[in-house]
């Protein structure tokens, strides 16, 4: 694969509504796309960063910079790149700034599957042509909203309701749901908003039979977390503390974690996300497939990934129209009624990204040539 032409965009795209989580509410998505051209074919990427650093550390800004002046000149470097695993070795030196990497690396593996003439899904090693999803719904002022969004989705098929909680919208909250939707699949996510101290609270949990907790603790923690679950018969899920092959096999072996949120951004990448997932299979530790609001394009990154066999527990990867009244991808997205996605059998990520949606979206572009 040799790369003529590097797009790097600047992109910002309006939600239907605002999204609430423990950190922060989005309602505008800033993030960036990469465009790799060769002479035949071209490959998307999606950088899931947001305007601002309070998921991660990442940002617009400096998942700019970085590709800039950093990762597309590496790859110019090369004559040209024979396999997508080659990009993750290649900037491994580079520490962090996974979500810049991710880009690029969702590129290769798009071009990649395009010049072999087979899906992504396949190129990646998936196994399944259907994938489950679930909905990831955030905190409502008024819980009547909250009530009217389970209600809507699990009408429209969804697998499990993900609620997002946060210190003084936990335990009632929950208890709530429970009382008027029954014993429907349904977990929580904490976005990191508590600590050891909360002990007592994170154990009234248990009582609800939760699916799982996702991150209650600090981002950078395995070690709380470990003593956590010692506490919880609700199984721990990390997703701010994982970051690579290295993060995952640690909080395993701490016993920090007993199912893990894979998502591309956060790991560096299609070719880390395979390598979590393949220790995981061999350690029996579920995995489900995370979402960061993506546009289309990282969307069906995210159908792809989801297609290898460990990922057994319905993702985060909700139909286009949960998010966008127009995305950049044709076709979009679809959940079934029966909250399933059909994965597409086009080849590379299978949707096609619409040129012009995307140049409408675009706030700032860098065209970068070979030479
Ligand atoms: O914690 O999983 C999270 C969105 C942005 C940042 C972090 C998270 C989320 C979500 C939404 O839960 C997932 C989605 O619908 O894309
Ligand atoms: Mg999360």
């Amino acid at each position: 694969m040799k790369a003529e032409k590097i797009v790097l965009r600047k992109m910002s795209m309006t939600m239907k509504s605002p999204f609430q989580t423990s950190f922060g509410t989005q309602l505008v998505r800033d993030f960036m796309l990469v465009e790799v051209h060769t002479k035949d074919f071209v490959g998307y990427g999606e950088c899931v960063v947001s305007g601002l650093p309070f998921y991660s550390e990442e940002t617009v800004g400096t998942a700019w910079h970085m590709l800039e002046e950093f990762l597309v000149p590496m790859i110019f470097e090369k004559e040209s790149i024979s396999h997508p695993d080659d990009i993750a070795a290649m900037f491994a030196p580079i520490r962090r700034n996974n979500m810049a990497k991710a880009a690029l690396d969702a590129a290769y593996w798009d071009l990649y599957a395009k010049q072999k003439g087979i899906t992504l899904a396949k190129a990646l090693g998936g196994t399944k042509d259907k994938i489950e999803v679930g909905i990831s719904l955030g905190i409502e002022a008024d819980i009547n909203d909250l009530f009217r969004n389970v209600e809507k989705y699990l009408e429209q098929g969804y697998r499990r309701m993900k609620i997002k909680i946060a210190p003084g919208k936990d335990v009632h909250v929950i208890r709530a749901l429970r009382e008027r939707f029954g014993n429907i699949p349904m977990m929580a996510d904490a976005n990191s908003a508590y600590t050891l101290d909360d002990l007592e609270m994170l154990k009234q949990l248990d009582e609800f039979d939760l699916m799982m907790i996702e991150q209650p603790l600090a981002h950078d923690d395995i070690i709380d977390h470990a003593a956590l679950q010692k506490e919880l018969k609700t199984p721990i899920c990390l997703d701010e503390s994982i970051h690579s092959y290295e993060d995952a096999r640690k909080a395993i072996e701490l016993g920090s974690t007993r199912i893990i949120n894979v998502k591309v951004g956060r790991v560096g990448g299609l070719t880390e996300a395979k390598r979590i997932h393949d220790l995981c299979q061999e350690k029996g530790i579920p995995l489900w497939c995370g979402g960061m609001l993506e546009s289309g394009i990282g969307r069906a990154h995210n159908v792809a990934i989801t297609t290898l066999p460990n990922f057994t527990l319905p993702g985060d990867t909700a139909g286009s129209s949960r998010y966008w009244k127009e995305d950049i991808i044709s076709p979009y997205v679809e959940v079934a009624a029966d909250g399933t996605i059909t994965v597409p059998d086009a080849p590379g990520i299978g949707y096609t990204p619409v040129p012009e949606l995307i140049e409408k979206y675009t706030t700032a572009s860098k065209v970068v040539m070979r030479g």
